[in-house]
């Protein structure tokens, strides 16, 4: 007899679904008899915690581009999940939510483990939550969850009571108040009409100096965005989500916009007159072009496939829903290439310019490591086809803008939830999801501790079956929860506040080599680059630690030299590490202004 916990298994197996990042427990025991008769298909990947099962499944969504699943037990086991389904929902990919209730003669009665799931999920889940109660809601409901999941790129969750798990199965029949579902899925690319287009492709063929924006919407259309560019002699920027849309080896590329951003990037937006953005819901418009007496200085298109999300951020004049890469193909034929290029040429000096103050800040000596340096010798040494997950910390910024995206290499973030401890289960979804290629997170030492280290033994327990075995984990160990420190100096006259950013000290590489994988200590410069060699030689997965100094500041892009001394003498009295971090200020800018060399 089929129950109804193995027709659900059935039916994601339908979906394709290969992996269901997980943890047990008996709201899902059901679900886990199922998956012991199903032969584990599909595969049941055991996290250490719920928030590391959504974050995994998340990643696996981030990296494939396809649906990700997790399940968890009714209670505490669906409340951990929350952080990482946020963190899907609200950089749209899809993930689907499977969660255990209590039994349904025990529901409403304040039962053990029984919270009101409908409740906690009604928002994460917005678009789609619902509770089977009956087998005749299968196959509809899961159907809906996976379609809806996929095609809005969003959160949808399916609550199971556990006794009807464990029902027989019957189908929804040929009657009243019966719903049949079906299978076959095909995906639409919209495209806006030819008048609208031709209103766009006019204001872009007036400007003479363009801006692009683009985002993790425009990651298909690489080829097209290369296409608008040249003919319009634009300059592109990327959003954090989009690092990974076009190589940084482009000369016209001015990389990452916003705080983490790149100087060119901010020039590129004060100074052009025309902007279009592609794929980008880029929140910080202060970084987009300006105002004048209320005006915006740039006539402005956007091209989103997202009805509801498009027009926002900034004055656009046209909007254009539609696909990135089906809209750009339609735009093409109706733009005229710009005969004066010495926009383009100014921005390509920028970008160069760039680059050799990037180089420059790598050089600058720290005590005891630059974390700049430790991303600048990364950046030349990753395969082509890597796979970068970065967690929210000072790293965030360094990975903005010393990665240099090149080939087929994936990056991500999580980007507006902007949530710690992301990264390491990022890398163990992107493993899932390619374990032929090679998967890089980049973690700062107190996300390491909320869920780094914990994830590091997922990562033991797998790692022999991914045909790839590369997985390293590079922590930035500066026993500081440093970006907050920084945030605190920057507001002016806040020291930093010890009780709360001090973090106690650990040895993550000693415990990497516990585990049994690779583990590689740095705390001298001179050996930034030959440990770097060595972890990417090894062929387990490796956890490489940097001794890394807090006190190198994340300057932003468009910091005057006016700004970044007020910052820095509002800050001087009660900091800890004042004088460190004053050195390190005034070496890092100073290299923006230097005609060449290295301090060093
Ligand atoms: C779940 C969560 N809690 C708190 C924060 C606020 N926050 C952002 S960055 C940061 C510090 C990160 O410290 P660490 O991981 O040590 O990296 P570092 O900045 O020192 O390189 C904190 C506390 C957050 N973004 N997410």
């Amino acid at each position: 007899m089929t129950t109804v916990a193995d027709y659900l298994l059935q039916r994601l197996r339908e979906w394709g679904v290969e992996h269901v990042f997980g943890y047990a427990g008996d709201g899902i025991n059901g679900l886990l008899v199922a998956w012991g008769q199903a032969d584990d298909q599909p595969r049941f990947i055991q996290a250490r915690h719920e928030e590391m099962a959504a974050f995994e499944a998340c990643g696996y969504a981030k990296f494939s581009g396809r649906v990700g699943v997790c399940t968890a037990t009714s209670g505490p086991g669906a409340i951990h999940l929350l952080n990482g389904l946020y963190d899907a929902k609200v950089d749209h990919v899809g993930v689907v939510a499977i969660v255990g209730q209590t039994a349904r003669s025990a529901m409403g009665g304040a039962y053990q483990q029984e919270v009101d799931l409908l409740s906690l999920f009604k928002d994460v889940a917005n678009e789609y939550c619902q509770m089977i109660t009956v087998p005749e809601q299968l196959p509809n409901v899961i159907d809906r969850a996976m379609r809806i999941a996929g095609s809005r790129r969003t959160v949808t969750a399916v609550i199971i009571p556990s006794d009807v798990q464990e029902l027989d199965y019957s189908p929804p029949t040929h009657a009243f108040k019966m719903v049949p579902s079906s299978l076959d899925q095909t995906w639409a690319a919209p495209v806006p009409t030819d008048a609208d287009l031709r209103r766009a492709a006019n204001l872009l063929n007036y400007g003479e100096k363009v801006a692009m924006l683009v985002g993790q919407g425009a990651r298909e259309a690489a080829k097209e965005v290369i296409s608008v560019a040249d003919l319009l002699g634009a300059g592109v920027a990327k959003a954090l989500l989009g690092k990974d849309v076009l190589s940084d080896e482009l000369p016209w590329v001015t990389g990452s916009i916003g705080l983490l951003g790149t100087r060119p990037s901010y020039e590129l937006m004060m100074d052009c007159d025309t902007l279009l953005v592609v794929g980008s819901n880029f929140p910080y418009s202060q970084f987009l072009p300006g105002f004048e007496a209320g005006e915006p200085t740039a006539r402005a298109v956007q091209i989103d496939v997202d009805p509801t999300m498009i027009g926002l951020r900034y004055p656009f004049e046209v909007n254009l829903v539609g696909d990135a890469a089906a809209t750009l193909r339609r735009l093409i034929p109706l733009l005229s290439r710009k005969d004066d290029r010495s926009w383009r040429e100014k921005v390509e000096q920028n970008v160069h310019r760039w680059w050799e103050v990037m180089d420059r800040r790598a050089g600058v000596s720290a005590d005891p490591i630059n974390p700049e340096q430790v991303f600048a010798e990364l950046s030349p040494r990753l395969p082509e086809n890597a796979m970068l997950s970065v967690d929210s910390g000072s790293g965030t910024n360094w990975y903005a803008r010393h990665i240099k995206m090149r080939g087929s290499m994936r990056g991500t973030v999580s980007g507006a939830l902007a949530s710690m401890g992301c990264a390491v289960p990022y890398a163990i979804g992107a493993k899932f999801a390619h374990p032929d290629r090679p998967a890089y997170a980049m973690v700062g030492d107190g996300a390491m501790q909320m869920n780094g280290i914990n994830e590091l033994i997922t990562i033991a327990k797998y790692w022999q079956e991914w045909e790839d075995p590369r997985l390293v984990v590079l922590v930035l160990h500066n026993d500081d929860l440093n970006m907050v420190t920084w945030e605190l100096r920057a507001l002016g006259g806040s020291p930093q506040f010890l009780p709360s950013q001090q973090l106690p000290d650990f040895g993550y590489a000693a415990y990497a080599e516990n585990l049994g994988l690779y583990g590689v200590e740095v705390s001298d410069p001179d050996e930034v680059a030959g440990a770097w060699d060595e972890a990417m030689a090894a062929r387990q997965p490796c956890v490489i630690e940097f001794h890394t100094d807090p006190a190198v500041p994340p300057i932003p892009p468009h910091a005057t030299w006016d700004q970044v001394l007020k910052a820095t003498e509002s800050v001087v009295r009660g900091d800890s590490d004042r004088l460190n971090m004053i050195k390190e200020v005034v070496k890092s800018k100073v290299q923006e202004v230097l005609p060449g060399g290295r301090d060093n």
